[in-house]
This record gives C-alpha cells, sequence and structure tokens, in this order.
C-alpha cells in the first residue's frame, strides 16, 4: 500500500495514541462488607509473653478489618482474563514483615520469581510455614537473631496460606501471579489495578472468610470503577 504524507500522518498519530491510550487505564474501587459485623474477641496472646508484652491494648483479630464505610481491608483482587503480553516480573522484593507478633501486611501478591521477603522485627523466635500446593511447601525457622529471610516460587498460584506454628493465630495469605494486574484492599477497602490496556475483563475479588466473586470492567483509556460488596456467605 502506498502512502501519502496525509494518510502517513493519520496513521502516526493513531499509532501515538494508541501507545499512549493503552497503558494508561486502571481499574479502581472500594470494596465493602454490607453485612452484621460480628463481635470478634480481641487476640490473646498469652501463650507467648514476649508477644503480648507488644502491644499495649487490646488486639484485633485480623480476620475481618473494617474501615471507613465499611471499608474492607485484605481483599485480594485481580484480572481473570489478563491482557496478553510479556510482563517481566519486578526487581523489588514483596516484604511480609512479622510485627507484634502478626503479619504485616495480611494478604500480598507476589510474581512468579520474584523475591518474596520475610523479615522479623520481633525479635521472637518465628517460624514462617507456607501451604501452598501447586509450589513446594516451605517452613523457615527464624530465631530472634534472624532479621529476614527469603524464598521465591516458580509457579503462579491461588492464593495460599502461610502460617507461623509457634503462634497459632499469626497467618497471612500469598497469592503468586504470572502478570501484574492485581491488588490488595487498603484499610478502607480501596483498590487500584494499574496500568491496564483497554479491554474488557472479569475481576476476581477474594477474602479469607467471605469467600469469592467476580464483576466486570470495562476499561478505557482511564480510571474504570468496580466496587465489591461482600456478605456472610450463606450456608
Ligand atoms: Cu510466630
Amino acid at each position: 500500500m502506498r502512502l501519502n504524507t496525509r494518510t502517513l500522518a493519520v496513521a502516526l498519530t493513531c499509532a501515538v495514541v494508541a501507545t499512549t491510550s493503552a497503558f494508561a487505564g486502571s481499574v479502581t474501587g472500594k470494596v465493602t462488607y454490607d453485612d452484621k459485623v460480628p463481635s470478634l474477641k480481641p487476640l490473646r496472646m498469652d501463650a507467648d509473653p514476649a508477644c503480648a508484652s507488644k502491644h499495649s491494648g487490646p488486639i484485633q483479630q485480623d480476620v475481618l478489618v473494617l474501615g471507613e464505610g465499611n471499608g474492607l481491608a485484605n481483599v485480594f483482587l485481580q484480572i481473570k482474563n489478563p491482557p496478553a503480553g510479556d510482563f517481566p516480573a519486578p526487581s523489588s522484593d514483596v516484604i511480609i514483615n512479622q510485627e507484634g507478633c502478626m503479619y504485616v501486611p495480611h494478604v500480598a501478591g507476589v510474581r512468579v520469581g520474584q523475591k518474596l521477603m520475610f523479615h522479623n522485627s520481633d525479635g521472637v523466635l518465628h517460624n514462617v510455614h507456607g501451604l501452598p500446593e501447586v509450589n513446594r511447601e516451605f517452613n523457615i525457622g527464624m530465631p530472634p537473631t534472624l532479621k529476614e529471610k527469603e524464598t521465591s516460587f516458580s509457579k503462579p498460584e491461588a492464593v495460599f496460606p502461610v502460617k507461623c506454628d509457634v503462634h497459632p493465630w499469626m497467618k497471612s495469605y500469598v497469592a503468586v501471579m504470572d502478570h501484574p494486574f492485581f491488588a490488595v484492599s487498603d484499610a478502607n477497602g480501596g483498590f487500584t489495578i494499574q496500568n491496564v490496556p483497554d479491554g474488557t475483563y472479569e475481576v476476581i475479588a477474594w477474602h479469607e472468610k467471605l469467600g469469592t466473586q467476580s464483576g466486570s470492567v470495562t476499561v478505557s483509556g482511564g480510571a474504570a470503577k468496580l466496587d465489591f460488596s461482600f456478605m456472610i456467605p450463606k450456608k
């Protein structure tokens, strides 16, 4: 095909627009909990006085963390039908700290091959016992003097639990992703999945006690809104 100057200019303009808009979008919204709020007993850390001594008041359980406007924290959200492409894992590490005998953050996503670092800022004996089913189970002893230890995963895997066998209340959740289109809801239930190319997507939202939901959203160059509302699952 022969291109004259004008059609070439139009073609170039379109190419530039396509390039700049292709990754300009995002999926953003809020996850709420819209059911009766159960009264959860504060955690008792009496089993290890060293843990109890790190807290001055009642210690809230981290199984149902609510923020402003019933915002639901610690929901793992991911695009189920991600766009095709090569998405190399970032060189930065994902960090989960053992802090006051709790895991912080409580839920995290890590890419295949990316380093997952466990920090121990407690000066207390912990172990980090991961229970994946696709990847290899791991059990990392973390004596008080060991400040950090790393692991990584070779295959993508849905959210799996990580626990401490010394302190039965300690639990966190990790997902291993082969693409970057995921997020964890923040303290007020907000989330943003960044750099999403234009398209229509199914988004899956997972909560450890409240189950899984999905929603559909169309991204067209900007921030596409998608909210989720969780309730106690009916038996
Ligand atoms: Cu522990």
